[in-house]
């Protein structure tokens, strides 16, 4: 059996790939050894046609590019351009849902509707829109208009979502903003004025000749960071919840084990909910199921994959089929009529291997194109005609699949998910303060927000699930997103019995509360609700984010976003354990900013660690600290 995945049902299929010579993401790993040292270092540049450039990290080659720039300059350059094109993933896709729920607003769209109005009224409440006699059309059509206002206002002020939801912080920042040039007499900005414009001012600091100090350089991503999670992702969590509802607490199966043997079985990928929620509610009408059976299937099985999985997961009951390194595994399975694709994390692999299959690999989105896919365009104003379309293709292709080549492993498990910041305010029973209570007495020593993504250079799962497993044992709730979350479902570790294997203080509070001891938060765009979290706990405290026993983590990451991510934890004042290493190591400097640097200036910092124990005893050490200079 492999040890390339701590999942049973994953093992299970990658032997069975190996077998019958399926190329996977681990031969692919394995084929690009030794991978670029560096480009692991972070010291080479291709940011002119003078280069591309390299330094010589050993100091017996060149030190500096063809223009002079530097190591310290070139890391600093290329971390900050990852921040950017993460920044810029969640926040387009934050953009999508605004636009939707300015149409929606304006009865321009009648394919979609506001599911949660009292949560547009919140959220209106929130920015400072005045709700007396509006009506919930007008309402959507306000608080759309201010999120996209922060998308493209040219004023200097802050965004008004991360002014509205976290005011201190705000505060923080500007004071860091007038210290940093009382300083230095230079201007060096950290509150976001413009999601866009962020992202758009790293793009042209890290052209040849403009930005070359690291510390500005890196200061602008905390910057285009900030404006992600405050504002790019914060939108789309809210937009989201507003059209789609906001999810509440319910329990669904995870792993390859939810695919159907008898079922036409669609798995949808990606990460935006715009389509898998249509195409949820398509498959579930009466004349579609029947068309299902006419072509001899029991009838319709839609699962998700990822973060479009996570999204339909927390809203609906729809099972989830795995994490980012389940994409290839689900298709080897030969039982998935259709892999509909939207955004984000999707391998480009997968054309190829759904041609050894029957599977039809269906992209959707104008902004992601795979040679050898089918694509039928997505239009959210033919949402409904389109769901319909993609449903009966997959239907069709029923008869097509190759009961012989059909492997389904039985591995799946129960998972209670669905941990908004409404609901969790809920089972608290209506505040933060009880929360608050078991952390003051000690129940709770503090929280672990775990994010991100599977990356093979990692076995799969094996730190998400023991890094969570470990923290809980010394009485640390875990939150957390994305493919970490997928990773503790299949694991079948969100359960309310599992807090039996917490400390006795956190048990007792998940047995009170009927909660698992680690809360399933969303897609990666959710993160938004964990900084909601921590500034409503701030709040009520009446101390900073930085104050709290708080820690992130990103244990298994590989994307760009991910980066963006625990940036905007690091500059929000949440230090992050990060594992693999990020492309910095090339540079001393920009390593003694990330690490210590930015613990001075914002309370948050980062730490990388490859070993389960090292890390969580530094978590503990920090949250230990924190609460002793809190007085609890
Ligand atoms: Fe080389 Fe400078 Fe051009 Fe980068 S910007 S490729 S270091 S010359
Ligand atoms: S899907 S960003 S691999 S969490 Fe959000 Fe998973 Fe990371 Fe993609």
């Amino acid at each position: 059996m492999s040890s390339k995945s701590f999942d049973p049902a994953a093992r299970e299929m990658i032997d069975f790939g190996k077998k019958n010579n399926f190329e996977l993401v681990w031969d692919r790993l394995k084929e690009q050894q030794p991978q670029c040292g560096f480009g692991e270092l972070g010291v080479c540049c291709r940011n002119c046609v003078m280069g591309p450039c390299r330094i010589d990290p050993f100091g017996e080659g060149p030190d500096k590019g063809v223009c002079g720039a530097t190591a310290d300059t070139i890391v600093a350059r290329n971390i900050v351009r990852m921040i950017a094109a993460g920044a810029a993933a969640h926040s387009d896709h934050g953009r999508r849902p605004a636009l939707l729920l300015k149409e929606v607003g304006e009865k321009e769209n009648r394919d979609y509707e506001i599911k949660d109005e009292a949560k547009l009224v919140n959220v209106a409440k929130k920015l400072g829109i005045n709700i007396e006699n509006k009506d919930k059309f007008q309402l959507a059509k306000e608080v759309a208009e201010i999120a996209l206002n922060d998308y493209g206002k040219q004023d200097s002020n802050s965004i008004k979502f991360l002014e509205s939801y976290a005011p201190k912080l705000k505060e923080k920042l500007e004071q860091i903003e007038k210290a940093l040039y009382e300083k230095t007499g230079k201007i060096m900005g950290v509150l976001p004025r413009n999601i866009d414009r962020e992202i758009v001012d790293i793009m042209h600091r890290t052209h040849i000749g403009v930005d070359n100090d690291p510390l500005s350089l890196i200061l602008q991503g905390i910057r285009a960071a900030l404006g992600d999670g405050w504002g790019g992702s914060l939108i789309a969590t809210e937009c989201q919840d507003i059209l789609f509802g906001t999810p509440k607490v319910h329990t669904v199966y995870a792993n390859l084990g939810v695919l159907s043997p008898d079922e036409v079985n669609i798995v949808i990928h990606g990460h935006e909910p715009v389509l898998s929620e249509k195409i949820v509610e398509i498959a579930l009408k009466k004349e579609l199921i029947e068309y299902a059976k006419s072509k001899g299937a029991a009838g319709i099985n839609v699962a998700g994959m990822c973060c479009t999985g996570n999204e339909i997961l927390m809203r609906h009951n729809v099972p989830i089929a795995g994490n980012e390194l389940h994409q290839e595994l689900a298709v080897l399975t030969g039982a998935v009529e259709a892999m509909i694709v939207d955004v984000q994390c999707i391998f480009p692999a997968l054309a190829n291997l759904t041609k050894c299959f029957h599977t039809k690999f269906i992209s959707t989105s104008d902004q992601a194109m795979f040679p050898g896919a089918d694509h039928i365009q997505f239009e959210e104003d033919r949402a409904d005609e389109i769901a319909e379309k993609i449903v009966k293709i997959a239907i069709e292709n029923f008869a097509n699949r190759d009961k012989s080549k059909v492997n389904i492993p039985e591995h799946k498990n129960e998972a209670i998910v669905g941990f908004s910041v409404e609901q969790i305010l809920e089972a608290l029973g209506g505040t933060v303060e009880p929360l608050i209570d078991a952390v003051k007495n000690g129940k709770i020593k503090g929280i672990v927000g775990i994010v991100g993504c599977n990356n093979p250079k990692v076995e799969q799962d094996y730190f998400h699930v023991n890094l969570a497993k470990e923290l809980i044992k010394r009485d640390i709730l875990v939150i957390g997103t994305g493919c970490w979350a997928i990773a503790l479902a299949k694991a079948g570790l969100l359960s309310v019995d599992y807090a039996n294997f917490a400390g006795d203080g956190l048990k007792s509070v998940c047995k009170v509360l009927k909660i698992p001891p680690f809360l399933h938060m969303g897609s990666c765009v959710d993160c938004s609700r964990m900084l909601v979290v921590a500034s409503a706990i701030a709040d009520t405290l009446n101390v900073n984010i930085s104050d709290l026993p708080l820690f992130g983590s990103a244990p298994e990451w590989m994307t760009e976003k991910a980066v963006s991510i625990g940036t905007y934890f690091v500059a929000s004042g949440i230090p992050v354990h990060l594992w693999p290493i990020p492309p910095i190591l090339g540079s001393k400097e920009v390593v003694k900013i990330l690490t210590e640097t930015a613990k001075e200036v914002f309370g948050g910092y980062f730490i990388i660690e490859e070993d389960v124990e090292k890390a969580v005893n530094i978590m503990e050490a920090h949250i230990l600290e924190k609460r002793k200079a809190l007085g609890i």
